[in-house]
């Protein structure tokens, strides 16, 4: 019979392409060798180095579906969630730092700029040179966007930024920052606008003392009539589907990402009930522990199958984003389960910093509120089934 593997349970290396292994093993390698030995103090400090954006543009890991012409590497979707996976084994904040650059920064200046935006951005946010942060929530408005405040009013040669974003990833140590407000010129519609550091009137103060996700930077983007120049608005797109065409592959991405992070869960309780003896015997060898482990493989190997599944239809171009909530929502929910259980099955030392699983399961809890929460998501896939909308 053929054997079975347990961190590979649907051979799920079989269903890949040889390119695709290889982009794995690249991120894979990083995450191990640079980010493992520097996530305990970063994360206890509250520090995000800032040449791992630059690392990671080495390696091309920035911008993957982003075409060559542009600086990116021209990979698939099941690549890019290959890449997230890697990295969210070691921490959903690299994650973080790399989804927005890569979906949230990259992609609207690709999909929704004009050429000369991206000749004069994209390159150098692929190789990590400069970083770039996504400003959609607000103070007021987080899950429903529509309500933002901040507007955009014309002038002469350009636009006046006025509001103030919340809760964004790398805001404090971004060069350009792709913003969202509503335009009189417009129609009150929404559009994106690049900012730049150094524009008077914009500041980007950091949000301290957060107990998750700490070796993410997280920050306000603060515009106090700040005046842009026409070349910063985004050209083509007009309303949510902007913001929202770059949450869909953000989305996808962390819903590789936190299977990773699970993984990582699984992998330490399951050396640890092996390694761990109470009542003469190992951990490992009471019917509670295999039970538990035995659900923890059982959701990550159907979580990996779902989102593989999603990927492929991604490449296909023939992907609903209501798909997209369904492996966003599950597989976060599901991945802070199983971290929760791992924390518990390490007794004390789940507490410890020595040991990944309180670190995992803080961060997911970010997770699976940011980019859409649960709830919410389980709204957006309501909808589509009922054909009823049920936010208000
Ligand atoms: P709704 O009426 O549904 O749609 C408005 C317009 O948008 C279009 N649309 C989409 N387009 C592309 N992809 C999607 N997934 C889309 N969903 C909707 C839609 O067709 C429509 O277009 P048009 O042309 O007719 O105007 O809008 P709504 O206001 O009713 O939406 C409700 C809801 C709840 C679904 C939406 O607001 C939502 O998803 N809320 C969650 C907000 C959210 O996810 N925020 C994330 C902020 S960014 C972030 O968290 C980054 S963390 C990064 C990190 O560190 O990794
Ligand atoms: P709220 O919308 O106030 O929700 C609070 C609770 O109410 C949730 O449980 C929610 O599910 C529930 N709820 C809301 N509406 C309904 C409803 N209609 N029915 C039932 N329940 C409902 N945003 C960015 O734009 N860019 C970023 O880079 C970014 N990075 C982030 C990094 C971190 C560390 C964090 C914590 C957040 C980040 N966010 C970012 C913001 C994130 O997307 C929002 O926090 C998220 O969308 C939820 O919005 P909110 O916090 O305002 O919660």
């Amino acid at each position: 019979l053929p054997a079975f593997d347990w961190a590979d349970p649907f051979d799920l290396d079989g269903q890949l392409s040889e390119e695709e292994r290889l982009v794995r093993d690249t991120a894979r390698d990083y995450a191990q060798e640079k980010l493992a030995p520097r996530v305990a103090t970063a994360f206890r400090d509250e520090r995000f180095d800032r040449e791992i954006m630059s690392e990671m543009g080495e390696l091309g890991l920035l911008g993957p579906t982003i075409p060559e012409e542009y600086g990116g590497a021209g990979l698939g979707y099941v690549s890019y969630g290959l890449v997230a996976r890697e990295v969210e084994r070691v921490d959903s904040g690299y994650r973080s730092a790399m989804s927005v650059q890569s979906s949230l920064v990259m992609h609207p200046i690709h999909a929704y700029g004009d050429e000369s935006q991206r000749k004069k951005y994209l390159p150098r946010l692929a190789t990590g040179e400069i970083v770039g942060c996504f400003g959609l929530t607000e103070p007021d408005a987080g899950s429903d966007p529509a309500g933002m405040r901040t507007r955009a009013e014309k002038i002469d040669g350009g636009y006046r930024l006025s509001g103030a974003k919340m809760w964004i990833t790398n805001a404090p140590i971004a060069d350009v920052m792709v913003v969202w407000a509503k335009s009189a010129a417009h129609d009150n519609a929404i559009r994106g606008f690049v900012l730049e550091r150094g524009m008077k009137g914009l500041s980007t103060p950091k949000i301290e003392n957060k107990l998750s996700l700490r070796a993410s930077i997280t920050g306000e983007i603060v515009m106090d009539g700040v005046e842009v120049p026409e070349e910063a608005l985004l050209p083509n797109v007009s309303g949510l589907k902007g913001p929202f065409g770059c949450l869909n592959r953000a989305r996808y991405g962390i819903a590789w990402g936190v299977m990773g992070a699970a993984e990582a869960c699984l992998a330490s309780a399951r050396s640890y009930t092996l390694d761990r003896k109470q009542f003469d015997k190992p951990l490992a060898a009471t019917q509670l522990v295999q039970k538990k482990l035995a659900d923890m493989l059982t959701e990550i190997g159907l979580g990996l199958q779902g989102v593989l599944r999603v990927g492929r239809l991604f490449e296909e171009g023939r992907l609903p984003p209501e798909l997209i909530s369904v492996v966003k929502r599950n597989n976060c929910g599901k991945a802070l389960d199983i971290a929760r259980l791992a924390r518990d099955m390490h007794g004390g030392n789940g507490i410890s910093g020595e040991y990944p699983v309180m670190r995992h399961m803080v961060n997911l809890e970010t997770v699976n509120t940011y980019e859409g929460t649960h709830d919410i998501h389980a709204l957006i896939i309501g909808r589509a089934i009922t054909g009823h909308q049920a936010f208000f």
